[in-house]
């Protein structure tokens, strides 16, 4: 299977503005922001979506959300607040197959999402 965007980042094949990585994870500013603060933070490991894990993942899932608090931390979201987004399959908008969190903050947001 052909790399998808995600993981040519992910193994610096493509330039991003990369905020935080390492072995498991890699978090990269989102190139069309939807708030002030937007990053989105993948796994390595190319699995396409959150319908796509399995048991086996939990660790590197955790790792991840662990991460994406680091992250968001890092980022000065802590106390203002910050939302995690993950978009699986077609009526969620999933546009790049490869797991992606998006860690949004920086502007007060609505629920439910549109
Ligand atoms: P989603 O709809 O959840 O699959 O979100 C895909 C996001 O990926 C979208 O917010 C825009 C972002 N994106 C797409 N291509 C690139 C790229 O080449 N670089 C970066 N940094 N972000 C990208």
């Amino acid at each position: 299977m052909s790399k998808t965007i995600f993981q040519k980042i992910a193994d610096g094949e493509l330039p991003a503005q990369i905020v935080y990585q390492d072995e498991w994870v890699v978090a990269f500013r989102d190139i069309n922001p939807q708030a002030p603060s937007h990053v989105l933070i993948v796994p390595r490991k190319p699995i396409r979506n959150l319908a796509s894990v399995t048991p086996e993942d939990a660790p590197l899932l955790g790792h991840l959300m662990v991460k994406a608090a680091e992250v968001a931390r890092q980022l000065g979201l802590a106390e203002s607040g910050w939302r995690m987004v993950f978009n699986s399959g077609p009526n969620a908008g999933e546009a790049v197959p490869h797991l992606h969190g998006h860690i949004l903050g920086g502007r007060k947001m609505g629920w439910p999402p549109g």
